[in-house]
C-alpha cells in the first residue's frame, strides 16, 4: 500500500523558480492558471509532474482505485454527422456494415444481465434520423421497468441535442422528460475539444462547445451528474487543451455536478485523420497528469481502459488517474473500430482487481455516482 506523500524533497531539491512555484501551488491545494498549466505541457517532464498529480489524487482519492460493473449499448452506428476523427459511424460509407437496434432488441440486451451484478448501463450511438426522444423514452421506461437497479448513463450532448431540435423542445424541456422516462446521468461524450477553430476542423456540424457545456449545466441545474471528455492528441495545441480544460472547471465550479474527467486519445484507424500519429505513452501519461493537477475541482481523473489499452490504465494510476470505468462485456465498438489494441474488451471483476492491486492500489467497485459498493483487499483474487 502506498504511504501518504509528501512534496517538500521535491520542492527542496528543485532549483527552476517555475517548477518550484508550481510544486508549492500544488501543495497548497492552489489552484494553477492558464499560462502554468499550458507552460506545464511544453516544459515539465514526466517524473515532476507524476509526483505532482499522484499528491493531488492521494489528497482526493487516497490509494483508491475505482472501476464498476458496467455493459454499453449502442441503438447505431449510423449517424448523420461526419466528424472526420470517426472511425465508427456508417452513414456516409461503407452503409451496409450499419446497424439499427430496435427498442425490443436493446431490452433484450439489458435482459441478458439479468440475475448478474452490472450497476450500469451506458447508451451512446451514432446520431440516426429516425430514431427520435419519444423512441428513447419508451427505451428508457422498458429498461427502468424491467430492472429499476440499473443506472441508466446515455446520450452524449451530441445525440441530445438534435433529438431536443427535432422535438422542437428547450434543454430543460427535453432533460426532464427524459429524466422522468428513467435517463439518470450524462456520459462525457461529443465534448471533444472546445476551442472553435479547431473544434470546427474535426467536428465541424455537429453541437457547439456552448450548446455542450449548456447541456452539462442545465443537467446539473436539475440534479443530475454527468462526465466530461477531451479528445486530445490530433490538431489540437496544449493552450487548446488547457482552454478545454478551463471551460469545464469553470462549469464546475458553478454546478459541482460532473463526476470526474475522461482525457481520449485520439485513435487513428480508418478514419479521415489517419495521417497523424498517435500520441506516446509518455505523452498520454502527461495528459492525466496535468489533467489531474489543472481539474481541482473535480473529484475523479479516469482512465478509459478499452481506448487507451489495460497497460497503460494501469501504469495511469501512478499518474493522477484514480477510475479505470468498468467490465464492458466487449459491448462497445467505439474504439475496436478506431484502431485500439482492445479489439473485444472485457475484464472480469477479477482482472480489474488484478489489474489495480498489482499496480499497488486498492480496488474499490463503485456505482455511478461513487457510491462504494465493496472495497477489495489489494491483493484479493475474486
Ligand atoms: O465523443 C470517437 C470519442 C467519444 C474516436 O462518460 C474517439 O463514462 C478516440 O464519450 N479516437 C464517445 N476517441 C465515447 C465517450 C465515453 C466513453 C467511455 C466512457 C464515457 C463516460 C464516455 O468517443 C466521442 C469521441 O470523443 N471518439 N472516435 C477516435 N477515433
Ligand atoms: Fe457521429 Fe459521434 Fe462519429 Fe461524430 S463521433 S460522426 S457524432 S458517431
Amino acid at each position: 500500500m502506498i504511504a501518504p506523500i509528501s512534496l517538500e524533497i521535491l520542492i527542496n531539491n528543485t532549483a527552476n523558480k517555475f517548477f518550484k512555484h508550481i510544486a508549492e501551488k500544488v501543495q497548497n491545494s492552489e489552484r494553477i492558471s492558464f499560462n502554468e498549466g499550458v507552460q506545464l505541457f511544453y516544459e515539465a517532464e514526466l517524473g515532476f509532474l507524476g509526483a505532482l498529480a499522484h499528491f493531488v489524487r492521494y489528497k482526493k482519492n487516497g490509494s483508491h482505485t475505482y472501476f464498476n460493473r458496467n455493459f454499453h449499448i449502442e441503438p447505431t452506428n449510423v449517424c448523420v454527422f461526419a466528424c472526420k476523427f470517426c472511425s465508427y459511424s456508417r452513414l456516409y460509407k461503407n452503409r451496409e456494415e450499419g446497424w439499427e437496434l430496435s427498442a425490443s432488441q436493446m431490452l433484450d440486451l439489458v435482459k441478458a444481465y439479468d440475475g448478474k451484478p452490472v450497476t450500469e448501463v451506458h447508451i451512446v450511438g451514432g446520431v440516426h434520423p429516425k430514431m427520435d426522444i419519444h423512441f428513447f423514452a419508451d427505451v428508457l421506461r422498458s429498461i427502468k421497468t424491467h430492472r429499476p437497479d440499473l443506472h441508466i448513463k446515455g446520450f452524449t450532448s451530441v445525440e441530445l441535442d438534435y433529438m431536443f431540435r427535432k422535438a422542437n423542445m428547450t434543454t430543460a424541456e427535453g432533460l426532464t422528460y427524459l429524466k422522468e422516462a428513467g435517463l439518470q446521468s450524462l456520459p462525457g461524450g461529443g465534448a471533444e475539444i472546445f476551442d472553435e477553430t479547431i473544434r470546427q476542423q474535426i467536428a465541424g456540424d455537429k453541437c457547439s462547445s456552448k450548446q455542450w457545456l449548456e447541456i452539462h449545466r442545465t443537467a446539473h441545474n436539475l440534479g443530475m451528474h454527468s462526465n466530461a471528455t477531451m479528445l486530445y492528441g490530433h490538431i489540437e495545441k496544449y493552450e487548446h487543451r488547457i482552454d478545454h480544460m478551463n471551460r469545464l472547471r469553470n462549469v464546475q465550479d458553478e454546478t459541482k455536478g460532473f463526476n470526474t474527467f475522461i482525457p481520449l486519445k485520439f485513435r487513428n484507424k480508418d478514419n479521415e485523420m489517419s495521417h497523424i500519429n498517435e500520441t506516446t505513452t509518455v505523452e498520454d501519461l502527461k495528459n492525466y497528469a496535468i489533467s489531474r493537477i489543472y481539474m481541482d475541482n473535480f473529484n475523479h481523473i479516469k482512465a478509459y481502459w478499452p481506448m487507451i489499452g489495460r497497460q497503460t490504465a494501469q501504469m495511469s494510476l501512478s499518474f493522477g488517474v484514480d477510475d479505470m470505468d468498468g467490465t464492458i462485456d466487449d459491448s462497445t465498438k467505439i474504439y475496436s473500430m478506431a484502431g485500439s489494441e482492445e479489439q473485444n474488451p472485457t475484464l472480469s471483476t477479477a482482472e480489474l482487481v488484478q489489474l489495480i492491486s498489482e499496480a499497488g492500489f486498492i480496488p474499490v467497485e463503485r456505482d455511478t455516482l461513487y457510491n462504494v459498493i465493496q472495497k477489495f483487499s489489494p491483493t484479493a483474487v475474486v
